[in-house]
């Protein structure tokens, strides 16, 4: 397998006001690099794994667990970093400083929900209802389906058979340092640095 942390496509002030630069930098440098870090050695003794995509990986991770006779203890940590990795690459991967529409999404976003506008809205009210740390996730389940839900810590929506398309990080080291408890103030905020709609 070839694993690598995917490198940032923009300077860590580069969303700034809405996302501060050092929010960025510890996020980036230190949680998604643990992560990184912490899920290449939770495989590192399983030789199957390390021939398999991490996306792969984390969608199978149940079956694989029980095929591989994988301890619990140890499946929980590929399950966590596993997850944390996959889910930080696509949340950064989204962001930007200019607008990079995707107009295929904007598309099934319209046909889903009526307008983007309106996709915005009951996924800011999902996302805002999580308590505790997760993720906020629009995803496209296996009948190409367009669903918005959240997930506690860092489950994938891969481990449930949906593909992820957008990702919005809502542990508090995402936005403390700059919105402290005001987690419905990053949400909003969070939009003007998706550049993908
Ligand atoms: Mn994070």
């Amino acid at each position: 397998m070839n694993l690598e942390l995917p490198k940032l496509n923009y300077a860590f002030d580069a969303l700034e006001p809405y996302i501060d630069a050092k929010t960025m930098e510890i996020h980036y440098t230190k949680h998604h690099q643990a992560y990184f870090d912490n899920f290449k050695k939770a495989i590192q003794n399983y030789p199957e794994l390390l021939e398999m995509t991490a996306i792969k990986i984390v969608t199978d991770i149940n079956k694989l667990g029980t095929t591989l006779n994988i301890p619990a203890s140890d499946l929980q940590k590929i399950k966590n970093h596993g997850g944390g990795y996959l889910n930080h690459n696509l949340y950064w991967s989204i962001m930007g400083p200019e607008k990079e529409l995707n107009e295929t999404l904007i598309k099934k976003i319209n046909a889903e929900f009526g307008s983007v506008e309106n996709f915005k809205g009951q996924f800011n009210e999902t996302a805002g209802r999580h308590f505790g740390s997760g993720w906020a996730w629009l995803v496209e389940d296996s009948e190409n389906k367009l669903k918005i839900y959240t997930l506690p810590n860092q489950d994938s929506p891969y481990t449930l058979g949906d593909e992820p398309l957008i990702a919005l990080d809502l542990w508090e080291h995402a936005y403390y340092l700059k919105y402290q408890n005001r987690r419905p103030d990053y949400i909003e905020n969070w939009w003007q640095v998706v550049k993908i709609i």
